[in-house]
């Protein structure tokens, strides 16, 4: 039987009751039209359910191949690090913003490269002067040019730890670029601790050049500071990534928070919006913070009038890309999958202050864990693409779709706890 006749049967077997004989063919029983095969553009003149009412009030289209803020994303390997094996003495991770200026990209990263691989977090107490306990700790910011976004060559450090007791002594790491008046500016996460003493605990500080090229000057001050003692971000500011709108400096940044031990593993990450005339500050933290509920690192960039955020892993709305045409309310724009991690796009009008953002096709992200050792404990750079642009039109890129292995899915299989709970539900059927 081919699968038209099984559908009629299917049909007339199971819905039959519910359609009254005396309908028209195109009324349901209540009356109304049936729901057009053909997705209507317009919101239709009928009941609908939550759901229809949603894909046409919620999207900025009816279909996520029609929305310049959906995509998928392709990963590319970088040409020219190095990283001694990826025996975990090398880390580069946590990238910035890509820019274009004199005639090639630049971009900033933290980079690691100490004697020993790090011990871990947990274990944070081991650390010391040369053994560092997360892969980002006893970092220094680097950087690196290329002329086509692929193979790139490390220039060396931009930014190096400060003497003791200077804000990020420990480790200065995840920085991310601003453009301002000419000059150029990097905001950082400046540790004065080792990271896992007590948590991921640092403020920002921030070092300025008259070049991409330096030489930067760490101003050697905190630029954006913890919150008060019992508000979500008391404790960590992370991941700073500064915009420029309405002729001042919106800085985003994330905060880790609400770690209670007996929610485990659920510490909460949220994202703030602080904004400052000058870019030495003084930044004010906005009164409705947090503006974005979910996301581990900030990835945002000016779109229409308003600013889009990619935001994966970790919280209610991981997974979607977000837009807020004030640039403080976010609303889910799409949901997706494998978007990259701490991404650091080529934003061409990151700084320009427009009023139309054009949108983003491409950038560098980060794998952690690169080796899939966590006793050789490292990360990556990588490059993603990207259709999250008003200026290109890549159906390649819209899928709904990626097919995963059974080896990919096994490989995220049952742990031992798990596979004893279900030996035990099985006992007690016997
Ligand atoms: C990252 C970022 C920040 C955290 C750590 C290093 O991906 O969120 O930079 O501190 O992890």
């Amino acid at each position: 039987m081919n699968s038209y006749f099984r559908r009629v049967i299917l049909y007339t077997v199971f819905f039959a009751d519910l359609i009254p004989i005396n309908s028209q063919p195109h009324e349901n029983h209540l009356g109304t039209n049936y729901f057009p095969f053909v997705l209507p553009k317009e919101k239709p003149n009928r009941p609908l359910s939550a759901a229809v009412t949603r894909n046409y009030a919620a999207y900025e289209a009816i279909r996520p191949e029609q929305s310049e803020l959906y995509s998928q994303f392709r990963y590319t390997e970088l040409i020219g690090f190095d990283y001694n094996n990826g025996d975990g003495t090398v880390t580069r991770r946590d990238p910035s913003k890509v820019i274009y200026e004199n005639g090639k990209y630049y971009m900033w990263y933290t980079g690691r490269k100490t004697p020993v691989k790090p011990v871990g977090m947990l274990r944070a107490k081991e650390a010391n002067d040369t053994v560092p306990s997360a892969d980002w700790d006893l970092s220094d910011i680097w950087y690196a040019t290329s002329e086509d976004g692929l193979t790139w060559e490390e220039q060396g450090i931009a930014v190096p730890r400060p003497p003791k007791p200077q804000p990020g002594w420990r480790s200065v790491t995840t920085t991310d670029i601003l453009k301002w008046k000419g000059k150029y500016y990097l905001y950082f996460q400046a540790f004065m601790e080792v990271s896992g003493l007590r948590g991921d605990y640092c403020p920002v500080s921030v070092a300025y050049a008259d070049s991409p090229d330096g030489p930067w000057t760490h101003t050697g001050e905190i630029v954006i500071p913890n919150g008060p003692e019992g508000s979500w971000d008391q404790n960590s500011i992370h991941d700073p990534y500064p915009l420029v709108h309405d002729g001042k400096i919106y800085l985003y940044y994330k905060s880790d928070f609400d770690n209670r031990a007996e929610l485990r593993p659920s510490k909460i990450r949220m994202q703030g919006l602080a904004i400052a005339k000058n870019p030495l500050g003084p930044f004010v933290k906005h009164p409705l913070n947090p503006v974005i509920n979910s996301g581990h690192e900030t990835t945002l960039f000016p779109y229409k009038k308003g600013v889009a955020a990619i935001v994966q892993r970790d919280g209610q709305e991981h997974n979607t890309i977000q837009y807020a045409k004030d640039w403080v309310n976010f609303e889910i724009a799409s949901i997706t999958e494998l978007l990259p991690v701490a991404a650091g796009p080529f934003v061409p009008d990151a700084f320009t202050d427009t009023d139309n953002g054009r949108g983003i096709t491409w950038g560098i992200s980060h794998f952690t864990n690169a080796g899939n050792n966590w006793s050789k404990n490292h990360s990556i750079l990588v490059r993603f693409d990207c259709d999250l642009s008003q200026d290109i039109d890549d159906p390649d890129m819209k899928g709904h779709y990626y097919q995963h292995g059974p080896e990919f899915h096994y490989s995220h299989g049952l742990n031992k706890k798990q596979r004893e709970r279900i030996k035990k539900e099985n006992a007690k059927l016997e």
